[in-house]
């Protein structure tokens, strides 16, 4: 509950601080709501992004290398059969699994562009500049953008084009907004074009919550930076040491929901914004994690205007690699 806060106030909300207007309102909103809710975007700072390539290192978290695994068998013959001269990704991050698509278009003879999509300005630059060192002849032409309001294309870029979206990132969306993005996708290809989605698939519930509880506490690290980037960014006074780190699977809706429960009653501060008071008990959901088969995803190309093409998975670790060709 905000004090002296009303939904009026939150609208008026002016940035004290030099804060970015649309992150205020944002979050404002977010946290007014019922259940207090903020958006994963705001884990990647420069440190977030370096906590979740830590993750993705981490024996429980399955999904990087499983993709890994399924890019690396699966690359070669695709990219020769599709004759993809530009990979355009989105939420690239360090573009670590992209290479092995760009290795598998440089041995077709077709690696012209890539085109990196990213909220982080700084991480992509950096990656973009380490690319064009590893891949002489190869163009690369980041782009910065929040892929939930848009991918800021070029407008022309050699076809075939491949979109890439790994990690099962999607699974960020909740369904409305999964489908705005993918039909954004859909309306920037061309009949040549095609889509590759990496999704982690339900499984063992247990190993699945176990990839959002690490035992080192990576991931808790992980969800606490958001308030640090709230911190930053607004110049609010979260102390992270307040908040514990909490993620499990929600089987109604086939995902895992990560929280950050308030241990005590306190009151934040928001400059533009005013005080937050929270409970005991408390949380603010800022992730979840939706986990697909292959009827919610089909469900998925449908409303966004794709056929699935293709469909391999790792038959050891329920996770799957999807291509879409435009309808
Ligand atoms: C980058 C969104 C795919 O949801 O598994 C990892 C982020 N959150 N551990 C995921 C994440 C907690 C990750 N994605």
């Amino acid at each position: 509950m905000f004090n002296h806060t009303t939904n009026a106030a939150v609208r008026a909300a002016r940035p004290a601080h030099g804060a970015n207007p649309q992150m205020l309102a944002e979050v404002a909103a977010g946290l007014s709501a019922p259940q207090k809710e903020l958006s994963p975007k705001y884990f990647y700072d420069q440190r977030g992004s370096e906590l979740f390539e830590e993750i993705t290192r981490l024996p429980e978290y399955y999904p990087t290398r499983t993709e890994r695994k399924l890019l690396q068998g699966w690359m070669p013959e695709l990219i020769s059969q599709l004759g993809t001269r530009t990979l355009i990704e989105l939420g690239a991050g360090s573009a670590e699994k992209s290479r092995i698509i760009l290795d598998a278009m440089r041995a077709a003879g077709t690696a012209d562009l890539y085109i990196p999509i990213d909220v982080s300005a700084t991480f992509l630059s950096l990656t973009a500049a380490t690319l064009r060192r590893e891949y002489p002849g190869l163009t690369v032409e980041p782009a910065v953008a929040d892929i939930s309001e848009e991918l800021n294309l070029p407008r022309r870029f050699p076809h075939p084009a491949l979109f890439a979206f790994l990690g099962s990132t999607i699974g960020n969306f909740y369904p409305p907004a999964a489908i705005r993005l993918l039909g954004r996708v859909r309306a920037a290809m061309s009949p040549s074009d095609r889509f590759l989605m990496g999704v982690d698939l339900r499984k063992d519930v247990a190993r699945i919550e176990a990839a959002y509880n690490d035992s080192a506490g990576v991931t808790a690290e992980f969800n606490r930076n958001m308030l640090r980037v709230l911190n930053h960014e607004l110049g609010a006074n979260f102390d992270p040491l307040f908040f514990e780190h909490r993620a499990f699977y929600e089987p109604v809706a086939h995902r895992i929901e990560m929280h950050l429960v308030s241990t005590r009653a306190q009151v934040v501060t928001i400059p533009g914004l005013g005080e937050i008071s929270l409970a005991k008990g408390e949380s603010i959901r800022t992730e979840i994690s939706a986990k697909y088969d292959r009827a919610s995803v089909s469900e998925l190309f449908d409303a966004a205007g794709f056929r699935i093409e293709a469909w391999p998975t790792d038959p050891n670790t329920p996770f799957g690699l999807v291509i879409g060709a435009p309808v």
